[in-house]
């Protein structure tokens, strides 16, 4: 196993750098007018920091500088507002009250109707040199699209994850999909890749998306339950609509309750088309794999995180980009043809459907690496502003109808985010590619078009901008025939529900399945109307497998289905990549790790095992009591991270107790190192302990555990002790305890943490 350190590297002074070197390379500055796309050469290359340099223009740094008005007048005090005498009232000349006052009241826009809460971070995209596409050696052969062809160049990114049914103040590690949203800053304009943790969606028509998201929203009388589609209204509608059962199981599984932003997959959802220079077309699905493997936290974890670190997830990814890690992706393509598309036992225009990877393998084209955070929150994460219109040559869309209805509902909604038309032109937004149209005016225009004219055909302006052919860059949809009656009506292609959602079933390990049982009855327990309830054990699950219907049923007080239902598919069949346990990577990179001290820690165990954990890239966070410099019993001292008030086990990846029997003495005398060990244990994270830190251990009464005795290392379920003087050998171990991530072959039941 190998790691990337983090580097020292001062983030702010690269990008100084960065700025500076590249200013005379980058093409929207090549003319040295310091306005963004203004440039003599149209249609510029595109590299790494083309997006960073275009942002440059408009960043802003006070430092050193006087504070101003909106409009650039130095002001003298902004603390006291102007009266008529010291006691007097204000008067209504203090023009500087009456800017920032009006300021802050219209400093709020409206959140996302989905997906309100989120983070995002910049970055950029790479084709990989030798792309193993089989038998399409080039992908020119697939695709014209101008980012996939020299692995030279980096498109910069700028990727937005979310939750999606909480609003923008609720918790992160809600049960929920996530949304993982690209914007490729491309040569050839903006490409949006817009989608979601999960490759299945919810509904098959964009017409039901409206009610889709009432029913998951809080319920609209008295606006509960936040962030939660534990409520009656929600499993109301699902248990109504068959085609949810799929994307169901996937939002009961592991796969909802996202370890990290860095450890998720992402799918583009929706079958869309590549085309190349001929003008031909192949299908594609999308797939995003992260570097470090795909995690998930377990539910009582989650519910902790909801008090004690609601923004886990946000701050997770930040926080590892400013440390110097660069989280990474894969991009992979499953590319099929028409006729393949045929012979599928479902509708590949159905969105409720993946393709499984048994049937077409993903084949890998590029990296993403995401490696600066943004300046500000609201000009970047607020403000970016998603399209899966857009596209650019070489992409394009499939009938499926709810890519068809996304594709009207994106645009409409930056209208009401941003109360007009011209949200394309603030910076996040703006493309790198230069723009060229006749639209002029709006609420908020930032371009300054030149000349008379601003319409076509015109002879005045020489009938500029011309429309561009395909082979100067022009867009050209791909030339489907299409022929058909308008019918408001669903294809019968349509109309299997249950096949994939058993695939998925069958496809997870045992403790997968209880996790998502245990959802279930989570969820379902809820539910206070019991015909829903059985509704969504008799009609749906029972038709997925009568196992886990029998399973459900039992936990939440209705009577289990006496046969399986008669929608139950029969097949046996199994997709190994469905399982988040085939998704971990031999790596502990970024894992966060909590090592428990006191006064009189045994210094070679804190510095072995410290230098051991960041040599594989894991971060050390050293937790005492209080705040203030601990020392060792040979003299070393350590300055902890984290006090106790401050620190949970939920917030951690692992946990180590050092020797030292000052140290271990003093912890065993406190509560919290103990609810620590035991809470990690119930949440079946590695844990391990040295020397005589292993009688902290034994306090705890971890079930069914062995214990190393005197001269012995044991490594039994996640659960690693040494009571010897191997040290490395220990740290080896529990390096390889903290790669499996989870250890499910542990009954936590009885831990009462
Ligand atoms: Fe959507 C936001 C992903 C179906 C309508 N959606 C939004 C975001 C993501 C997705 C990641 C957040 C973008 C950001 O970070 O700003 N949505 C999906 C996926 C879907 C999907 C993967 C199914 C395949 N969405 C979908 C449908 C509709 C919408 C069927 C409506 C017809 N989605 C929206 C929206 C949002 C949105 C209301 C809210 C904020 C925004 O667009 O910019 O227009």
């Amino acid at each position: 196993m190998t790691a990337n350190n983090p580097s020292d590297t001062d983030r702010a002074e690269d990008r100084a750098e960065k700025t500076t070197d590249d200013a005379t390379a980058n093409p929207t500055r090549a003319d040295g007018s310091g306005s963004p796309g203004k440039s003599d050469d149209a249609g510029g290359e595109v590299d790494e920091n083309s997006k960073h340099d275009q942002l440059e223009e408009v960043r802003e740094n006070p430092e050193g500088e006087h504070l101003t008005s909106d409009h650039g007048v130095k002001i003298s005090d902004t603390d006291n507002s102007l009266k008529a005498g010291e006691r007097g009232p204000t008067i209504m000349e203090d023009f500087h009250f009456r800017e920032k006052m009006t300021q802050f009241d219209h400093e709020s826009i409206p959140e996302r109707v989905v997906h309100a809460r989120g983070t995002g971070a910049h970055g950029y995209f790479q084709p990989y040199e030798d792309p193993d596409l089989g038998e399409y050696d080039d992908i020119s052969e697939l695709t014209k699209a101008g980012l996939f062809q020299d692995p030279d160049q980096k498109t910069p990114v700028f990727t937005r994850f979310s939750t999606v049914v909480g609003s923008r103040g609720s918790s992160d590690t809600v049960r929920d999909v996530r949304g993982f949203a690209t914007k490729f800053y491309t040569e050839e304009g903006n490409w949006d890749l817009v989608g979601n943790n999960m490759p299945p969606f919810f509904i098959q028509d964009a017409m039901e998306f409206p009610d889709l998201v009432h029913a998951i929203k809080p319920e609209p009388d008295n606006g509960i339950p936040q962030a939660s589609a534990a409520h009656d209204t929600f499993w109301d509608f699902a248990s109504l609509k068959p085609e949810t059962t799929h994307m169901l199981m996937w939002v009961l599984s592991g796969r909802a309750l996202p370890r990290a932003y860095r450890m998720m997959q992402g799918f583009g959802v929706h079958t869309f088309r590549l085309v190349n220079d001929d003008g031909e077309s192949v299908f594609v699905k999308f797939h995003w794999t992260p570097k470090l493997g795909t995690h998930q936290l377990v539910w009582d974890e989650t519910t902790k995180l909801w008090g004690k670190s609601s923004d886990f997830n946000r701050k997770g990814l930040y926080d590892v980009i400013e440390e110097g890690y660069d989280p990474e992706w894969e991009l992979g393509v499953q590319i099929f043809d028409e006729e393949q598309a045929e012979e599928f036992d479902f509708d590949v225009l159905d969105p409720t459907k993946i393709v499984p990877e048994t049937e077409v393998p993903v084949r890998p084209i590029g990296k993403m690496v995401l490696n600066e955070t943004p300046d500000n929150f609201f000009a970047e994460v607020e403000q970016v502003a998603f399209h899966p219109g857009n596209v650019v040559p070489g992409i394009d869309f499939s009938n499926d109808p709810l890519l068809q209805g996304r594709l009207f509902s994106y645009q409409d909604t930056q209208l009401n985010r941003f109360g007009g038309a011209n949200w394309d032109e603030i910076p996040i937004n703006r493309p790198i590619a230069e723009r060229h149209n006749n639209q002029r005016a709006g609420f908020m225009r930032q371009e300054i078009n030149e000349g008379k004219v601003s319409y076509k055909p015109n002879s005045i302006g020489d009938d500029d901008p011309q429309e561009a052919s395909a082979e100067e860059g022009g867009y050209e949809h791909y030339a489907e025939k299409v022929d058909g009656q308008k019918i408001r009506n669903r294809s019968d292609s349509f109309e299997d529900h249950f096949t994939q959602a058993r695939l998925f079933w069958n496809s997870m390990s045992e403790p997968e399945k209880q996790n998502i049982v245990e959802a279930a009855h989570f969820e379902l327990g809820k539910v206070g109307r019991v015909e829903i309830r059985e509704r969504m054990v008799y009609d749906l699950f029972n038709n997925v497998d009568h196992e886990f219907a029998t399973r459900v049923a039992e936990g939440i007080g209705i009577e289990p289905p006496e046969e399986p239902g008669d929608q139950m598919p029969t097949h046996d069949r199994e997709d190994p990549s469905l399982s988040m346990e085939n998704r971990t990577p031999d790596t502990i990179e970024t894992r966060k790790i909590a090592m428990l001290i006191d006064d009189g820690f045994d210094d070679e165990h804190v510095e072995t095992l410290r230098a051991a954990l960041e040599e594989e890239g894991a971060r050390v966070k050293v937790i005492s009591k209080v705040l203030g410099e601990k020392s060792g019993a040979d003299g070393e001292t350590v300055e902890p991270d984290k006090h106790h008030v401050a620190a949970a086990s939920v917030s951690f990846d692992a946990v180590v107790i050092p020797g030292g029997e000052e140290s271990v003495d003093a912890m065993r005398g406190q509560g919290d190192p103990k609810h620590f060990v035991a809470e990690a244990f119930k949440h079946y994270k590695p844990i391990a302990a040295v020397g005589e830190g292993t009688a902290l251990f034994e306090d705890v009464d971890l079930p069914e555990t062995e214990i190393a005795d005197e001269g012995e290392l044991v490594s039994d379920a996640g659960v690693v002790t040494c009571r010897s003087d191997d040290i490395e050998s220990f740290a080896e171990t529990f390096v390889d305890a903290i790669a499996q991530h989870r250890h499910w072959d542990r009954d936590p039941e009885e831990v009462p943490a």
